[in-house]
C-alpha cells in the first residue's frame, strides 16, 4: 500500500475514534457498539505498528506509554492552583454574598453565579500546547505538584488532543479526576474476590490509581475527569463569562459537569444547593458540596484573592457523611425471617445531618472483614436514607481492653437454636413464629404502609401487644377487643377506637398488598404484584407448583422455593385462613396472560410531553406488559420521546421497533386505556 494511502486511513481512523470517544465520554451519548470501536482501534494499531514513522503521541492508540517511571517529577504551577473557601450553612452564604456586594461597590443588581457540584476527587492541571496534551500534574500544595502525565493519558475522558482549532496556543485546563461509584464498587468487588485490599472510598481509590508509577495499572482503573476552569492561557482569548469558558472547553473535547448551571442571586444559589443535596445519593459520583463562582470574569478580576482562595468563589459543604466515633457495644437483633443482625451501639455522633447512635454490622463475615472489636474507634458512614454503616476501624486507636465480638450460640430473644446455611452469611434463629422477635417483625411488616396500611399500629404498640401476649400472629390482630386495648399502658379511649377503626378499614385490601403483607421471604412489592397479576387469585397462587411459580417474571428458584415452603406450612396457611375468616378480602385480578400486551417487554425513554414516563409505565403494566429500564434483544418495543439517547441508539442497533408518543397514545386508546 502506498504510504499516502496508509496515512490517509490512519487519519480517518483517528478521527473516527476521537469522535466516538468525544460522544461517549464528553457528551454522554454513545454512538457505536463496542465491537465497532474495538475493530477500528485494532486496525489503527496494526497500521501504526507496520508504519512506525506515522505514529504520533496524540493518537488514540497511545494512551498507555511504554516503561513505568522510577519516580514522579515535580512541576511548578505558573498560575497557582487555588483552594476554595468553605460555607457550612445559609448564614455563611449570606455573609459571602454581602462581602461580594460590598466589594463590588454596593451594586444593586443581583450577582450571577456559575454553580456546579463539588466532586470528591483529586484536583489536576492539564496543559495543552497547540492542542496536544503536554503535561498533567497534581495540585500538590498549589504551587508545586507532581507530573502524572503518563497516568492521566490513560483516562478516556481526557482528550490527547483538542477538537476544532479555535483554542489558545497554550491552554491550562483544571479539573477533578474521580472514580464513579459504580466503577469503585466493581474495583473493590474484584479486589475482594482476589483477596486483595479494598479501597475505603472512591476518592482514595482515585488517589491511589493516580499515584502509580506504572500507567498500565492506572489504565485498568475506572477514572474520569471533569473540568471546572482554566489556569495559564496564552496565544488566544477566552470569553468573558465563566460558564462560556466551560462551554468552550466542552466544544474542545473536555468533559464538564452536566449539572452546571448559571443562576442569579444568593437565593437561587440556595435553591440549587437544596436540589442537589436532595439528589446527592442518586448521582453516579460522590460530591461533598456545591461550588458557586461569580460568573462574570471581569468581576472576578475586580474581587481578586485572599491568600490561597479566590474572593469570587465559595464551596458550600454538605454535612459530612463519614465521622469517627467509638463502638460501645454490639447487640443482636432478630429480624422477620429470623436473621440475626449484629447492631453496633455507638457513642452518639453527628453524621450525614443526623445524630447516629446505632449502625448495622450486617453479619459475622462483615465483623471478620472489618476486624472490629468493642472499644474500637470506628468510621461511621450515613449516606442518604441508607442505614448507617461501620466502614472501617481506626487501627492505631485500639484500647488495650478492646473485646472480641462473640456471635450468640442461640437466639438472644427466644433461646431457640441458631443455624447458618452453607450458602449464606446469615445466622438465623430456628424458632420461627415461636420467637417473639420474629412475631413482632412480622406484625410490623404486615401493618406497614405499603402492606395492610394499619394506621396507628406503630412499633411501640406492636411491642406491647406481643409482650402482653395479646397477639402472636397477624391474624390475631383482628380479634383484639377494645377492653384488651384499654388494658395497655398509655392507651386511651380515643386511640383504642382509632386503632380498631384502622384495623376494620385494612380488611378491604388488594391481592398484591395481601401477598406482600404476609412477609414471605424474598417476596417484595414487585414480586407480590407479579404473582397477583399472574395468578389472579389466592387459590391459584397457593396451589401453584414450583414450575408454575417459575413461570412468573422475576420469580427464580429461590423465591419459588420460599413460596412453596410458605404454602406447604400448615401454620402459615392457618394464619391465612384465619385472616380470611376475619374478613380480610380483596377483588381478584384479571390474569396477566389474558391482557393484550402479556409477555411483552417495553422500554420508555426520552421526554414524553403528554403522559410523563411514570404514567406511560403504569398504562403499559395495566395492559400486561413488563416495563424494563434498558434495551436488550428481549425488548418488544421502545417508546421514545425527544432527548432519547443511548437506549434509542441501542434499539436501532438491535432493530427493535420504536414508536413516538403519538403512536403510543393511539395504541393505548386502541386498547381502551383512558388517559
Ligand atoms: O469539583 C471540585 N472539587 C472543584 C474544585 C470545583 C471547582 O469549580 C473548583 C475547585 C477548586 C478550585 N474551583 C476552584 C477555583
Amino acid at each position: 500500500m502506498p504510504s499516502s494511502v496508509v496515512a490517509q486511513e490512519i487519519r480517518s481512523l483517528r478521527e473516527r475514534l476521537d469522535n466516538w470517544n468525544y460522544q461517549y465520554y464528553v457528551l454522554d451519548q454513545p454512538t457505536v457498539p463496542d465491537a465497532e470501536y474495538d475493530r477500528a482501534m485494532r486496525r489503527l494499531v496494526e497500521l501504526e505498528t507496520s508504519h512506525p514513522e506515522l505514529l504520533r503521541k496524540d493518537s488514540p492508540s497511545q494512551r498507555v506509554g511504554a516503561a513505568p517511571l522510577d519516580r514522579f517529577r515535580q512541576v511548578t504551577h505558573e498560575v497557582p492552583m487555588l483552594s476554595l473557601d468553605n460555607a457550612f450553612d445559609e448564614q455563611d452564604m449570606q455573609d459571602f454574598y454581602r462581602r461580594l456586594r460590598d466589594r463590588l461597590g454596593g451594586q444593586q443588581v443581583e450577582v450571577e453565579f456559575a454553580c456546579e457540584p463539588k466532586l470528591d476527587g483529586i484536583a489536576v492541571s492539564l496543559i495543552y500546547r497547540d492542542g496536544v496534551l503536554e503535561r498533567a500534574a497534581t495540585r500538590g500544595d498549589g504551587t508545586t505538584g507532581e507530573d502524572i502525565t503518563h497516568n492521566v493519558r490513560t483516562i478516556p475522558s481526557v482528550p490527547l488532543r483538542l477538537r476544532g482549532s479555535a483554542y489558545p496556543g497554550v491552554l491550562e485546563v483544571r479539573g477533578e479526576i474521580y472514580m464513579p461509584r459504580s466503577g469503585f464498587e466493581q474495583l473493590n468487588a474484584r479486589a475482594r474476590e482476589l483477596g486483595e485490599k479494598s479501597f475505603v472510598n472512591p476518592r482514595n481509590a482515585a488517589a491511589g490509581s493516580l499515584r502509580q508509577l506504572d500507567a498500565k495499572i492506572t489504565a485498568r482503573r475506572p477514572l474520569e475527569m471533569c473540568c471546572y476552569g482554566v489556569g495559564l492561557v496564552a496565544d488566544g482569548e477566552l470569553p468573558g463569562q465563566h460558564a462560556s469558558v466551560l462551554d468552550c472547553l466542552q466544544r474542545w473535547g473536555l468533559r464538564i459537569n452536566s449539572e452546571s448551571r448559571v443562576v442569579r442571586g444568593i437565593e437561587a444559589c440556595d435553591d440549587y444547593y437544596r436540589d442537589l443535596a436532595a439528589r446527592r445519593d442518586t448521582l453516579p459520583y460522590d460530591i461533598d458540596g456545591i461550588v458557586f463562582k461569580v460568573n462574570d470574569l471581569s468581576l472576578q478580576r475586580e474581587l481578586g484573592f485572599v491568600s490561597r482562595a479566590p474572593r469570587w468563589a465559595i464551596a458550600r459543604k454538605f454535612p459530612a457523611q463519614e465521622e469517627m466515633t467509638r463502638l460501645l457495644d454490639v447487640e443482636f437483633q432478630v429480624g422477620r425471617t429470623g436473621a440475626i443482625t449484629p447492631v453496633a451501639r455507638l457513642e452518639p455522633v453527628f453524621v450525614g445531618g443526623v445524630t447516629v447512635s446505632n449502625a448495622t454490622l450486617h453479619n459475622s463475615d462483615e465483623i471478620e472483614r472489618l476486624g472490629v472489636r468493642i472499644g474500637d474507634t470506628v468510621i461511621v458512614r450515613r449516606a442518604g436514607d441508607v442505614i448507617p454503616q461501620v466502614v472501617s476501624v481506626v487501627a492505631d486507636q485500639r484500647p488495650a481492653d478492646a473485646r472480641r465480638i462473640e456471635f450468640p450460640g442461640s437466639c438472644p430473644v427466644c433461646g431457640s437454636p441458631v443455624e447458618r446455611a452453607d450458602t449464606e452469611a446469615v445466622v438465623r434463629c430456628m424458632g420461627g413464629l415461636v420467637c417473639q422477635a420474629q412475631q413482632k417483625a412480622a406484625i410490623r411488616h404486615f401493618a406497614s404502609r405499603r402492606a395492610m396500611d394499619i394506621e396507628g399500629l406503630g412499633d411501640k404498640l406492636v411491642e406491647q401487644l406481643v409482650d402482653e401476649g395479646l397477639v402472636h400472629n397477624v391474624a390475631e390482630l383482628y380479634r383484639l377487643t377494645k377492653a384488651q386495648l384499654l388494658g395497655l399502658e398509655r392507651m386511651g379511649e380515643k386511640s383504642a377506637d382509632k386503632l380498631l377503626a384502622a384495623l376494620e378499614k385494612s380488611r378491604h385490601t388488594t391481592l398484591p398488598r395481601f401477598i406482600y403483607a404476609l412477609g414471605i421471604r424474598e417476596v417484595g412489592e414487585a414480586t407480590a404484584l407479579a404473582l397477583a397479576r399472574h395468578f389472579g387469585n389466592w387459590e391459584n397462587l397457593a396451589a401453584a407448583t414450583e414450575e408454575q411459580l417459575l413461570g412468573v417474571s422475576d420469580v427464580g428458584p429461590v423465591v419459588a422455593d420460599h413460596l412453596r415452603q410458605f404454602f406447604d406450612s400448615p401454620s402459615s396457611m392457618a394464619v391465612v385462613t384465619e385472616l380470611r375468616a376475619a374478613g380480610v378480602s380483596w377483588a381478584d385480578l384479571v390474569v396477566a396472560q389474558d391482557l393484550p400486551l402479556a409477555g411483552e417487554t417495553w422500554v420508555v425513554t426520552g421526554k414524553l410531553e403528554q403522559l410523563g414516563r411514570d404514567d406511560a409505565r403504569a398504562h403499559l403494566q395495566a395492559l400486561g406488559a413488563k416495563v424494563a429500564g434498558s434495551v436488550s434483544a428481549k425488548t418488544t418495543c421502545v417508546v421514545a420521546g425527544p432527548g432519547a439517547g443511548s437506549k434509542l441508539g441501542k434499539a436501532r442497533e438491535l432493530e427493535i421497533p420504536v414508536i413516538d408518543e403519538e403512536a403510543f397514545l393511539s395504541l393505548l386508546a386502541g386498547h381502551g386505556q383512558t388517559l
